[in-house]
């Protein structure tokens, strides 16, 4: 009767008759949806950058070799609690309610896991929720505290809200509520996120009941501490730092104003691990303790050995100026990278655990990141703005029954067309309500990658912040970008991406592309319209709300 109700319910292309219910749903795809926190597309060796080739993530990239890679895929809003929440709704932020970090996700409305559960499906999440409160419309859930930690973080699963209900802990305020002590567990972040996801599908792969499993990793994110057994992993090789590494913005206000240069805004201990004198283990600036503290004596000292004689050793050089900035530029990407190689190893884990119990081929196995990642680019870590290196998320599909090795995608997606996508391979129809569209033609080759989407919308709006990037909304076409840059500034920025790819040159003066200017600005109505984007969403935030936020972060 429950199979009967589902399918009453749907509406019309997937109608399916009641007997043969019980045998689709045997065949409909597993899938596995795999989120890191942060990672940047140009550090996955399969999308060919510099980087990426010199600290080389093997198993990801075999999702590559044996499915498909999007080279143009971005998210609606370059920030972590949004994109997630897109990517649970198909909706953009304003449409779903969740604009920025720290807003309440409303966990009443319409989600993929809820459709997927209504269809037949067993739904879980291990990992990152961050979304305030708790999951909804999953079976089985063990998620970490708002951020989390990298060692020996804290998991509250579903279960404990029973335990623990009564005081109404919200899993995002871990600065003001402290958890039971129960809920630590000794281990590192990416490698106990791996061990439950396999767990649970160790114990589904037997089910009659398809699964949906979303694991979400905390890593690569700030303030990129890696597994003890990769901390010297990067020491000897030399990453090249980006020729835009010392730019100096000067057409673009929003670029001048950030909190989020590498040399200028980096915590010394916090981030980059720097030491406060030669001999000594104790750490430089480091204004969240939590992250260090944790770590039980023989972790740190394990720790501590490891760092002890490279930062000796950077005492000794005694750099300062341009040499320091591009020391810690290296020292960045000496920790985010060694932070990627255990994800790395995790997802083959994984994809050997499909293999040997024969999963692959009924299973779709994704991975992606909730946006891209700054890794020097312009001088900057964090993403948040609508250029390029955080506008686009890495993206791999692998799914053996209709996805053939090697598939490149072109095509213009998007986050918002995550669930759409995942719906229309299992079979289930796509409420009208969700906003963006279904891929899955792009992989099985019945859809064009040039007729798929002509643009792009995007809109950030968590400012003032951590970081200071103003709120922007804007358009990307296959060759162009337009942004709006609002609230505390008014400025217009225009990007010819195929002569300009590193956007360093803002076009809206020059009178040669008025023509193009036009057109983008009319586009991006349209989009605006489409979207059902009000005025609402173009509220400013009071003066002295910004000007105290600038005084905090700076
Ligand atoms: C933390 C980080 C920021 C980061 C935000 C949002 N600082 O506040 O650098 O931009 O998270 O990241 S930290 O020192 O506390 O690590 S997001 O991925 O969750 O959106
Ligand atoms: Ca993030």
């Amino acid at each position: 009767s429950f199979f009967l109700l589902t399918l009453l319910s749907c509406k019309d292309k997937h109608k399916k008759d009641v007997s043969s219910s019980t045998v689709e749903n045997i065949t409909r795809p597993n899938i596995i949806y795999i989120m890191a926190d942060d990672h940047a597309a140009q550090a996955i060796s399969a999308y060919g950058h510099p980087i990426g080739q010199l600290a080389p993530t093997p198993n990801i990239d075999r999702l590559a070799k044996n499915g498909a890679i999007f080279k143009n895929n971005f998210c609606t809003n370059s920030i972590c609690g949004p994109s997630r929440a897109v990517v649970l709704t198909g909706k953009h932020s304003h449409i779903n309610g969740f604009r920025m970090n720290g807003d309440r996700f409303d966990g009443s409305q319409q989600t993929l896991p809820k459709l997927l559960k209504e269809a037949g499906y067993n739904t879980a999440i291990v990992g990152k929720w961050h979304l305030h409160g708790y999951p909804e419309g999953f079976d089985h859930w063990n998620i970490l505290n708002d951020q989390g930690n990298y060692y020996n973080p804290q998991f509250i699963k579903i279960q404990d809200t029973i335990h623990i209900n009564k005081k109404h802990i919200d899993t995002t305020a871990h600065w003001t509520t402290k958890l039971p002590d129960t809920t630590v567990v000794k281990g590192y972040a990416t490698d106990l996120i791996t061990d439950y996801a396999i767990d649970y599908i160790d114990e589904k792969k037997n089910s009659d009941q398809p699964f949906f499993l979303m694991v979400h990793h905390k890593a690569p994110h700030r303030n990129w501490m890696p597994a003890l057994r990769h901390v010297n992993k990067y020491d000897s090789v030399q990453f090249p730092l980006p020729d835009t590494y010392f730019t100096k913005h000067e057409n673009s206000t929003a670029s001048k104003q950030q909190l989020q240069t590498i040399y200028r805004d980096m915590y010394e201990g916090h981030d980059l691990k720097m030491t406060k004198e030669k001999g000594s283990p104790e750490l430089a600036w480091n204004p969240w303790k939590t992250d260090f503290e944790r770590m039980t004596p023989e972790q740190r000292a394990a720790w501590d050995k490891a760092y002890q004689p490279k930062n000796d050793a950077f005492h000794d050089a005694n750099l300062s100026g341009k040499a320091l900035a591009e020391w810690k530029g290296q020292r960045y990407l000496q920790e985010y990278l060694s932070t990627i190689a255990s994800v790395d190893e995790g997802i083959g884990k994984i994809l050997d655990y499909l293999d040997a119990n024969d999963l692959t081929e009924n299973t779709i196995v994704v991975y992606t990141s909730d946006q891209g990642f700054y890794l020097g680019e312009k001088g900057w870590f964090d993403k948040r703005f609508m250029y390029e290196e955080s506008l686009k998320m890495p993206l791999l599909i692998q799914y053996p029954e209709k996805i053939k090795p090697g598939t490149v995608v072109e095509g213009l997606t998007q986050n918002l067309d995550f669930a759409e996508t995942f719906l229309d391979f299992a079979d289930v129809d796509i409420p009208n309500d969700m906003q963006g569209k279904s891929f899955a033609g792009l992989l099985d080759g019945t859809e064009n990658d040039k007729d798929f989407r002509d643009a792009v919308y995007y809109h950030y709006y968590d400012y003032p912040a951590f970081h200071m990037v103003k709120k922007m909304y804007g358009v990307r076409t296959n060759r162009y970008k337009l942004i709006h840059v609002y609230d505390d500034i008014d400025e217009w920025e225009l990007y010819d991406l195929q002569n300009d790819p590193k956007e360093l040159t803002n076009l809206i003066d020059d009178k040669n592309y008025d023509e193009i200017e036009t057109k983008l600005r009319t586009r991006l109505a349209e989009l605006q319209e489409q979207y059902k984007v009000t005025e609402k969403e173009f509220e400013k935030a009071p003066k002295q709300r910004v000007d105290n936020a600038y005084k905090q972060f700076d």
